[in-house]
């Protein structure tokens, strides 16, 4: 019988870090650096304590619970994800990597087992984006890919610093990011789409990770009476934006591979009978092939610059921008070989969605496990995996980390 992790006080602590962090609608809103954050960093420190793992913590507030035994040194095997959620988020995203990387080293540790290298699990700072893009924050500077003093420079959404709400919650560590260099890294995360499901899979290997695009739009026209001003006379930038919107969905429509979504739109001034002098959005747009990113980029760029040559302003900021990565094969391999010796079916696939593990590929041996999300649904509060599904992702990642640890 292989060894395995504890299913009941994984399931257990996915339901109680499930809780924490709820607003006062009981809506699940642990965003990077906020009160509610520190509520689920505080809980996930309480059981790294527990493990009796050494926790660290780096100055863009990476929490790192490494196991060492004696005598055992070198670079570690890495295992983690994030547990900062969006607004109104599902229990598993990023936090089923997390709480099963704690229980594979606690798995190997109760066994009594020793590993030739240390193991570490880590929850990586702000990986969703959502106040401080951009996303993937905490694994991007370590990797290298953003400086750590502007990523605490960052400005949020709500006009306070990264660096200055990590002090506030108690999280800005000393240690410098990327002060622990992986032997490997490896995600287990909920698919958070329909590929596996519809196959009727428990399992995934994931060997490349789509590219993604992110920038803020903002369309300036001229405010004016919305009784008075003639359609012909209009200016209105509310209407320019939705024009965008509807080009940016038909160009991702007929872009083999192609998403966009526009999540967030304000007006200015943003009353009823003003017709808006400003419209601000976001725009996200992802493709596995670079390529077709570009070309969705330039796509977009030149609808713009038609919006300019009407008479608007348009300005554009980037917000993130990663190319598509291709993940370790030996490693796919390895999550491969360890379904099929638990007679569990897997096939190899993409990821739609960003991971900590794109960034930490540029530094290490990476790779993702996934298991299958009900319905597809994720960024959700139905965002739901089955606990079948959930243990075996688990015990596939204990068995990979045991391979990498040998
Ligand atoms: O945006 C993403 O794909 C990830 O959830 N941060
Ligand atoms: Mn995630
Ligand atoms: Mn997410």
């Amino acid at each position: 019988m292989s060894l395995a992790i504890d299913p009941v006080r994984l399931i257990a602590r996915l339901q109680e870090l499930g809780a924490t962090g709820r607003d006062e609608a009981g809506r699940l809103c642990r965003v990077a650096a906020t009160d509610a954050d520190k509520a689920g960093r505080d809980l996930f420190c309480r059981w790294l304590a527990e493990a009796g793992l050494r926790t660290e913590i780096d100055q863009i507030g990476n929490i790192y619970g490494i196991w060492a035994p004696e005598g055992v040194a070198g670079n570690p095997v890495m295992v983690g994800s994030h547990i900062d959620t969006v607004i109104d988020a599902g229990i598993y995203d990023g936090c089923y990597g997390v709480l099963s990387g704690l229980a594979v080293i606690e798995a190997i540790k109760a066994a009594g087992l020793r590993p030739a290298r240390p193991i570490a699990v880590v929850a990586f700072t702000n990986e969703e984006g959502v106040r401080y893009a951009p996303d993937m924050m905490g694994s991007l500077v370590t990797a290298g890919g953003l400086a750590t003093a502007a990523a605490l420079a960052t400005v949020g959404t709500d006009g306070i610093s990264l660096g200055a709400e990590l002090a506030r919650i108690g999280y800005a560590g000393s240690l410098e990011p990327g002060f622990l260099k992986p032997h490997a890294y490896v995600e287990l995360h909920v698919e958070q789409g329909p590929v596996l499901e519809a196959e009727g899979l428990p399992l995934g290997a994931v060997e490349t990770l789509q590219g993604i695009s992110w920038q803020k739009v903002t369309i300036g026209g001229t405010a004016n009476h919305a009784g008075t001003t003639p359609m012909s006379m209009r200016q209105d930038a509310g209407i320019a934006a939705a024009r965008t919107l509807a080009f940016l969905d038909q160009l991702a429509r007929t872009t083999d591979g192609a998403v966009a979504t526009v999540g967030t739109i304000t007006f200015q001034p943003n009353a009823i009978n003003v017709i808006p002098s400003s419209a601000g959005f976001t725009v996200d747009m992802r493709n596995p092939d670079e390529a077709r990113l570009q070309g969705q980029e330039a796509a977009l760029e030149k609808f713009l610059d038609g919006l300019r040559g009407e008479g608007f302003t348009v300005t554009t900021e980037r917000l993130a921008r990663f190319q598509p990565v291709t993940f370790a094969p030996e490693i796919v391999a390895s999550i491969e070989d360890s379904a099929a010796q638990r007679q569990l079916a897997c096939r190899r696939m993409t990821s739609g969605a960003g991971h900590d593990a794109q960034m930490i590929a540029r530094i290490a041996p990476s790779a993702m496990i996934f298991v299958p999300s009900k319905g597809g649904i994720s960024h959700n509060p139905a965002e739901f995996t089955a606990e079948s599904d959930l243990i075996a992702g688990a015990n596939v990642l204990l068995d990979v980390v045991r391979k990498l640890s040998q």
